[in-house]
């Protein structure tokens, strides 16, 4: 049996076995619960995490809930848990042309909810978990006699956070309930609720509030909270809200939160919990139900772990079911953090438990947004990238008139350039812009939007929201190319972000516009519109200076190797480097390919080999470098590059991506980069089981999405394919790959194909 006595954890744990549903993150210690346990025996001693010797923190243990705008971190303490809670809309700062990082603002925390439960120092049995497939997670124990449940969730349905507590005898809840507002709001109690509403210093409104549904025993107000008696069961419900719209028209400013959020709140206490439970389940089901991955089982002994433990081993030993949870992981956090009509996933997603995040937790536009996208089309999530598009579009106006204003932008002939905008490596959400212009980055977004077109073949989003936004791009690089003395064109001053001299051609940025000229290209062949145009923006991307290959046969960072005395390791074997902007053209752009250029695929494969396990390496570089080497067809590297993800360097113990203290670009690109290993269609053609590795000889996957708008279920055995169906709502055609096989299929609308490991119909 394992004990706690005030953050001190004694005794064996016997709830370990019990837990090994292959879905769920699960704890056998609240968060934190290591370092108290360390201050507690060494006082005056520094704190130590759990084995990892390195401090803890909060948000890289606590359990995120959310609901695509309202998020929860959940501690999971006996006496004292807090979550934190957060707006993805809170955000200081406002449209700054002049492109200042700290004026740019930055995404706020919203407040802290805490339960107090006087008595529930000394627990035994405890367990706290994240359900991801039923996007539940919970609390248990035992204390005094009693034991003790928690549920929390946090429903799109009707937009609030939940929290149940139950135990299994009556009138065994007492305790109070404390509301603390991030930016000093003070916290009015009245009645069952507790509610805060404040302004940040630019002017944006928000409000929180708590209501409190208790079953038996009492409820009254103490002061600032609300203090609870002999309860048998509550409920605890809580909205927020700002007055941020996405509308640069009102200048991102729409209605006063306080009616909704009362409303959202009042509505929900007064269903019952299973009514609200029941929406929930509902509305996450339909999204996260749609593809289902089996990678064989774990064994007994990993199984038995609690998931901190156990994906520190993972790095080291193949653990299929901890892959899959990883894999699902990233599509749980992307529809709890982006669902249409709210804000994209930010750095944080929407977690956040500081007023000063890492880099702002901003929109950071040189690799770690689109790799929060990447996974949302094969994934089967397209609506989750709509926020994207709504926020760029809403964006426009304001970094047109930035673009417009910067001297870096003047055409040849020292004019200003009038047509289309440009985005710095960082964003906010009204219009203002950070830290340093990334050129290329207004064609790298422009690639989502050909993408979630490309998927779908959505032709009213093509031409209503994809189309306009890459011609006017398309327009933007027209004035901007510079045409060298053998005609080829260069992006001029471009940078490979983060790494070594900012010059002309970088292959970065040459590899995006052709990426855009190409997507331009076939979009308006596939609206059969704007011949003359298309016919310009094919002829020009052909003219475009492509990457080149170096001395030791690596992919050209810039258009020649680089022997700078001041950067000593650039450009050579030993360049660690955490990007491979480089290769862009491989994943996920598609201007390299093992089939139609394959001495620049070689040259990619160089240059990955030598970026290393260790280095400059951050969890998303992995998760990069795992779908890049799925494209090329490099399945044990891939899942090399995989099993880096579980390494205590890069990720936490709650499995968020660590970029100290966290980043969720390596889960979502984790995600990405395992569907590139079942599926490819980048190349015109459904490319099956294209990058399976040895450590997946045997499994399933359904409900993945293919170019062309394509469903496809696989099955193989002994790392061979075993049966596929392909599925088309629409009357359909394809090609289909599996290793050299290929076979035409045609597809009823509405029709399923199925194939046999030859590529023979059934
Ligand atoms: C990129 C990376 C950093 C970090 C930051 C948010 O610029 O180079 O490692 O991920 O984004």
């Amino acid at each position: 049996m394992k004990k706690i006595i005030l953050g001190v954890w004694i005794g064996l744990n016997t709830a370990a076995a019990a837990f090994a549903s292959d879905l769920v993150l699960w704890y056998d210690q609240p968060v934190g619960a290591a370092v108290s346990s360390l201050l507690t025996t060494n006082p005056g001693q520094p704190a130590l995490g759990l084995g990892g010797g390195k401090p803890s923190s909060f948000i890289s243990e606590a359990l995120p809930i959310g609901n695509g705008r309202l998020g929860g971190l959940i501690a999971g303490g006996t006496a004292h848990e807090r979550i934190v809670l957060n707006e993805d809309s809170l955000w200081t700062g406002d449209e700054n042309p002049g492109g200042d990082y700290e004026t740019m603002g930055a995404y706020q925390m919203l407040g802290e909810l805490f339960v107090h439960l006087p008595g529930h120092e000394i627990v035994t049995d405890y367990r706290r978990d994240l359900d991801i497939g039923d996007a539940l997670a919970h609390v248990r124990y035992s204390a005094n006699g009693v034991n003790y449940s928690r549920e929390y969730f946090c429903s799109h349905a009707d937009g609030v956070l939940v929290v149940r507590l139950t135990a299994d005898q009556p009138g065994s809840y007492s305790g109070s309930l404390e509301m603390k507002d991030s930016h000093g709001a003070p916290t009015v109690a009245a009645k069952n609720r507790l509610s805060a509403a404040g302004s940040l210093s630019n002017g944006l409104k928000y409000e929180a509030q708590l209501i409190a549904v208790h079953e038996g025993g009492s409820l009254a107000i103490h002061g600032s909270t609300l203090v609870f008696s002999n309860c048998n069961r509550l409920t605890l419900v809580v909205a927020a809200g700002t007055d941020y719209a996405m509308d640069p028209a009102s200048h991102f400013r729409g209605a006063d939160p306080h009616s909704r959020v009362l409303k959202q709140a009042e509505r929900a206490a007064s269903k019952k919990y299973d009514i609200l439970k029941a929406a929930h389940q509902k509305d996450f089901h339909a999204l996260f139900d749609r593809v289902s991955l089996d990678l064989g089982k774990s064994t007994a002994g990993q199984r038995s772990l609690p998931t901190d433990q156990r994906k520190r081993l993972a790095a080291a030993t193949v653990d299929p079911q901890l892959e899959e949870l990883l894999f699902q992981y990233g599509r749980y956090l992307l529809i709890s953090c982006s669902r249409p009509g709210g804000l994209p996933a930010n750095l944080q997603g929407l977690w956040n438990d500081s007023n000063r995040p890492p880099w702002h937790s901003d929109y950071h536009a040189n690799i770690n947004i689109q790799m929060n996208y990447w996974l949302a089309e094969p994934a089967n999530l397209a609506e989750c990238a709509e926020p994207l598009f709504d926020l760029v579009d809403s964006q426009l106006p304001a970094w047109r008139r930035a673009t417009a204003a910067a001297k870096e932008f003047r055409t040849a002939d020292g004019k200003q350039s009038r047509r289309g905008f440009a985005i710095r490596t960082s964003h906010n959400i009204t219009g203002g812009m950070g830290w340093k212009w990334d050129n290329t980055a207004n064609a790298w977004y422009g690639q989502h939007y050909w993408e979630h077109y490309a998927f779908s073949r959505d032709a009213r989003f093509l031409a209503r929201t994809a189309y306009p936004y890459l011609k006017e791009t398309c327009e933007f690089w027209e004035d901007q190319l510079k045409t060298l003395p053998d005609g080829r064109l260069v992006v001029p001053n471009a940078w490979s972000p983060e790494h070594g001299p900012t010059e002309d051609g970088v292959s970065y940025s040459q590899e995006i516009v052709w990426d855009l000229f190409n997507n331009y290209v076939e979009a308006a062949e596939a609206l059969g519109v704007d011949q003359s145009y298309r016919e310009k923006i094919a002829a020009w991307r052909d003219r475009l200076a492509t990457p080149g290959i170096g001395s030791w046969g690596q992919l050209l960072e810039w258009m020649t190797e680089k022997h700078d005395p001041k950067y000593p390791e650039l450009d050579t074997p030993n360049d660690h480097h955490r990007h491979t902007s480089h290769l862009f053209a491989v994943h996920p752009g598609r201007q390299i390919s093992m089939a139609r250029t394959p001495e620049l695929a070689a040259a990619a494969r160089k240059t990955i080999a030598a970026r290393g396990d260790t280095g400059d390496g951050r969890e998303w570089s992995f998760a990069w470098r795992c779908a890049i080497s799925a494209r090329l067809q490099d399945g044990a590297d891939a899942h090399r590059q995989l099993q880096q993800l579980f390494s205590d360097r890069n990720t936490c113990r709650n499995l968020f991506g660590l970029h100290p203290p966290m980043q969720i670009d390596g889960n979502f690109g984790a995600t990405a980069g395992m569907c590139e290993m079942l599926l490819q269609s980048q190349d015109g053609e459904i490319h099956l089981l294209p990058a399976l590795p040895a450590a997946w000889p045997a499994g399933r996957v359904t409900g993945l999405r293919a170019r062309g708008n394509f469903i496809v279920d696989l099955e193989w055995n002994g790392g061979r394919l075993v049966s596929a169906a392909i599925q088309s709502p629409e009357k359909n055609a394809c090609r289909v790959r599996y290793g050299d096989q290929r076979l035409d299929l045609k597809i009823k609308s509405g029709g399923t194909v199925h194939l046999n490991g030859n590529l023979q119909s059934d």
